[in-house]
C-alpha cells in the first residue's frame, strides 16, 4: 500500500483534539493504515518564520507542522483564503476583498508548505491536498521535481465562471490545479462550473471525467463527502446524548424544538433563518408557546470584519425577536454561541423535532447528515434543507426550500410540525440510506482509489498560465 501524505491548512492531532469531526477521523484512519503523515499549520504564531518542522505521533498518526508569522496569518489565512476566496466561492463577490498583499502572502505561505513537505515526500507516496487554502501547492511541489500521484479536494463550492473571472489572476490560480492528477468536488453542480470555466476561459476539452488543457489531462470528479453515520447514530444513544436529551426535554416542557447548528458564518444563512422563523411566528400565532428555535452557533474567524458584523446582526435580531414575542415563561429563540462535544451534539439533534439547515451556499453541509444520523428511527424528526447546500442533491427527501424566502421557510416549518409519523419515517429512511451508503469511509476510499489508479507515466506537461 502506498503511503498517504495529507496536506491541509490545519492538522488535527487525535489525542489533542479529543472530540474530532468525521473528516479528521477518516483521514487519521487512512494515515494510520498507510503509515503516512499529515502536514499543515500548527495553529501557532511565531515572531519570525524559521521553517522548523514540529513532528509528532499521536495514536499512530504522524503529523508535521510549521508555525506561521503574524503577517502570514493576516495575508494568507484571514486575507486571501477567508476574505477573498471564501466569499467569492460562496457567490458573495460583494464581500470579497482583492488585495495584492493577500495574493502575495497566499503564494508565500504555499511555498512555505511546499518547502516543508518536499523533504518528507518519497517517490511512491500519494499526496492529497485539501481545500482552498492550498490550491497552488501541487504546482509548487511539481516545480520542486515531485512526480508523485497528487490529488486535490475542494470542500467548498466552485463558483460560476462569471463570478470567478472577477478574481485578479484567476486563470493562474485555476491553471495550477492542472498540476494534480485528480481534482474532486462535492457535487456535479460544482464540477460542472469548473468544467465550464475550463472550456470557456482556458479553451480546454472535457471528455467524461477527463479534462484537458493543452497537453495536460487530469480527472475532475464529483465525490460527495459523508459522515461516520454508524458512529454518529451510536453517539446519539450514548449516555452523554441521553443526558443532554433529558436536560433539554425538562426545559422544553412538551414544546417542539427546532434546531440549527452552524459555525457563525454568513454563508450559513443565519440572518435569513431568523427572519424566516420570525415570519413563521407572525404567520402562525397558533404555534406560539408551543415551539422554540435553538440555534447553536460558535463564533469563527473573529478577526475578519464580515464575521464580526454577522455576529452583531444576529445578536440584535435574536434580541428583537425575543423582545417581540417572549412571555415570562417562553422565549422563542435560544441563541447559544458555544461548541459542544459530538456526543452531546448528537443528543441535541435527536431531541429536536425539526433540523433547520438553511445555508445560502454550502459545498456539502455535514450538519444535515448528522441530524439525520442522530434521529430515533421510530420517531424521527424532519429535516428542512436549503436547495443551495451540496447535501440537497443526496438528501432529496428533506423538505427542500429556498433559504432566501421567509414564506417558504415559514410554510416548511408549519408542514414539518404537522407531518404524520409514517411520512416522517419514510423520508427519514430514504435519507438515512444515503447517509449510510455514502459515508466518510466511502468518500475517502472513492477518492484515494482513483488517485492510486493514476498512471504515473502519463505526460505531465504543465499548461502555460495565461494572465487573468
Ligand atoms: P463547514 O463550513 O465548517 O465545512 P459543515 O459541513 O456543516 O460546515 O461542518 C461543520 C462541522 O462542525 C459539523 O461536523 C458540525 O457538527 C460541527 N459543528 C458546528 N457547530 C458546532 C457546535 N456548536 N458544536 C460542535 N460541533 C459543531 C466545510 C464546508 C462544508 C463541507 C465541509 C466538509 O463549508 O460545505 O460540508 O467543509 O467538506
Amino acid at each position: 500500500m502506498s503511503r498517504l501524505i495529507v496536506i491541509s491548512n490545519r492538522v488535527s492531532r487525535p489525542s489533542k483534539a479529543g472530540n474530532q469531526g468525521g473528516l479528521a477521523v477518516a483521514l487519521a484512519e487512512a494515515l494510520r493504515e498507510s503509515r503516512g503523515t499529515w502536514i499543515g499549520w500548527s495553529g501557532e504564531v511565531t515572531d519570525h518564520f524559521t521553517g522548523h518542522i514540529g513532528f509528532a505521533e499521536d495514536d499512530g498518526v504522524k503529523t508535521a507542522t510549521i508555525d506561521l508569522e503574524e503577517q502570514d496569518i493576516d495575508e494568507y489565512y484571514n486575507g486571501y483564503a477567508n476574505k477573498t476566496l471564501w466569499p467569492l466561492f460562496h457567490f458573495r463577490i460583494d464581500l470579497a476583498e482583492y488585495a495584492r498583499d493577500f495574493e502575495g502572502g497566499y503564494n508565500r505561505v504555499n511555498q512555505r508548505f511546499a518547502d516543508t513537505a518536499a523533504p518528507l515526500i518519497e517517490p511512491e507516496d500519494i499526496i492529497w491536498v485539501h481545500d482552498y487554502h492550498m490550491i497552488p501547492l501541487g504546482q509548487m511541489l511539481r516545480d520542486r521535481g515531485h512526480r508523485n500521484r497528487m490529488g486535490f479536494f475542494l470542500h467548498i463550492p466552485w463558483p460560476p465562471t462569471r463570478l470567478l473571472v472577477s478574481l485578479p489572476h484567476h486563470s493562474k490560480l485555476v491553471s495550477s490545479l492542472f498540476a494534480y492528477d485528480v481534482v474532486g468536488f462535492h457535487t456535479e453542480e460544482w464540477l460542472e462550473s469548473f468544467r465550464h470555466y475550463v472550456e470557456k476561459e482556458m479553451g480546454g476539452r472535457v471528455e467524461g471525467d477527463f479534462v484537458t488543457v493543452g497537453d495536460r489531462t487530469i480527472q475532475a470528479v464529483a465525490c460527495p463527502i459523508g459522515i461516520n453515520a454508524k458512529e454518529f447514530a451510536e453517539a446519539a444513544v450514548s449516555k452523554a446524548a441521553r443526558d443532554m436529551g433529558d436536560r433539554l426535554r425538562a426545559s422544553l416542557q412538551d414544546r417542539a424544538m427546532i434546531v440549527g447548528v452552524d459555525r457563525l458564518d454568513y454563508s450559513k444563512g443565519l440572518e435569513e433563518r431568523f427572519n424566516g422563523y420570525a415570519r413563521f411566528l407572525k404567520d402562525h400565532p397558533e404555534h406560539h408557546r408551543k415551539v422554540l428555535l435553538t440555534q447553536v452557533a460558535p463564533p469563527s474567524r473573529g478577526d475578519v470584519e464580515s464575521y464580526q458584523q454577522i455576529r452583531a446582526t444576529l445578536d440584535s435580531l435574536a434580541g428583537r425577536l425575543n423582545g417581540e414575542y417572549s412571555d415570562v415563561d417562553w422565549t422563542p429563540i435560544r441563541y447559544v454561541n458555544q461548541g459542544y462535544p459530538r456526543d452531546k451534539l448528537a443528543g441535541i439533534y435527536r431531541a429536536a423535532k425539526i433540523g433547520l439547515v438553511t445555508p445560502l451556499r454550502d459545498g456539502m453541509n455535514l450538519v444535515a447528515k448528522e441530524y439525520v444520523a442522530a434521529q430515533d428511527p421510530e420517531d424521527p424528526g424532519v429535516l428542512i434543507l436549503s436547495r443551495f447546500a451540496g447535501a440537497a442533491l443526496q438528501l432529496k427527501d428533506a423538505l427542500l426550500i429556498n433559504p432566501y424566502s421567509p414564506e417558504e421557510m415559514s410554510d416548511a416549518i408549519n408542514r414539518a410540525l404537522a407531518m404524520p409519523l409514517d411520512e416522517r419515517k419514510r423520508r427519514w429512511r430514504a435519507m438515512m440510506d444515503s447517509v449510510e451508503q455514502q459515508d466518510i469511509s466511502w468518500w475517502r476510499q472513492s477518492f484515494t482509489e482513483r488517485l492510486m489508479a493514476v498512471d504515473r507515466d502519463t505526460a505531465r506537461v504543465e499548461p502555460e498560465p495565461t494572465e487573468g
